[in-house]
């Protein structure tokens, strides 16, 4: 097993461990949320009762085949726990960079309704500045798509249209397309969020500023817990 398959594992599941007899869960997306949903998936064949509410199709598709009960933030708006990953996590206070995986809007909305955020990273994750290792997903309107994109670039990224295993755009669970943003380093993600939040026909952004309470990060030398400062 590679390195950092084996620190995603711990992280998620240290994050697991987390997981508290009756909780209401938000259950991540990517590859680090689905190690841990196996080892939640364990924890109720063993008896752990929780309810989940999934982030991505793919996601309550994975709970639903280990047997985790889910429902729904219409029915359960007030989630205690969500247990997920990030492609980048700027330290000092926790802002997150998200998105890689597609499924930024529903994980926003689900982060948005949690008490407790918890990120689970290998160390590569951690940088000084959001967008140094990674572009920002940012998901668009398929209508006129361009013309947000072309705003973006006005702010300073370069954009790619994201494609699918099939070489056609790549639609999100919600049906709308993402383009990937390399700004290079966010020396202001709040700045950056402002002027995102105001363009006409952009869905969602991957900055999760201020939402994570805390990262857990594994690495060559264990686990650690980081806390916003
Ligand atoms: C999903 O849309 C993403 O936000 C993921 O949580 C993020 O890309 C981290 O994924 P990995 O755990 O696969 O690195």
């Amino acid at each position: 097993m590679d390195p950092q398959h084996q620190f995603k594992q711990a992280a998620a599941e240290s994050a697991a461990g987390l997981v508290e007899d009756g909780m209401i869960l938000g259950l991540g997306t990517g590859s680090t949320a689905k190690l841990a949903i196996d080892v939640i998936g364990q924890r109720v064949k063993n008896g752990l009762s929780v309810i989940g509410i999934p982030t991505s199709e793919g996601t309550g598709q994975q709970a639903r085949s280990l047997g985790i009960p889910l429902s729904t933030l219409d029915k359960h708006p007030a989630i205690d726990l969500t247990i997920d990953g990030a492609d980048e996590v700027e330290l000092g206070p926790l802002n997150l960079n998200k998105g890689r995986g597609g499924a930024l809007l529903r994980e926003k909305i689900v982060a948005s309704a949690s008490r407790k955020l918890v990120i689970m990273v290998d160390e590569s994750k951690l940088v000084e500045r959001l967008g140094s290792h990674f572009p920002l997903s940012v998901e668009l309107i398929p209508f006129g798509w361009s013309v947000a994109a072309r705003k973006l670039e006005a702010l300073g990224a370069k954009v790619a249209l994201r494609s699918g295993s099939d070489g056609k755009p790549y639609v999100s669970d919600g049906g709308h397309y993402i383009v990937d943003c390399a700004f290079g380093p966010i020396a202001s993600p709040a700045k950056l969020e402002f002027e995102l939040n105001s363009l006409v026909g952009l869905v969602e952004h991957g900055l999760f500023l201020g939402m994570a309470s805390q990262v857990i990060v594994a690495g060559s030398d264990g686990i650690r817990v980081l806390l916003p400062r």
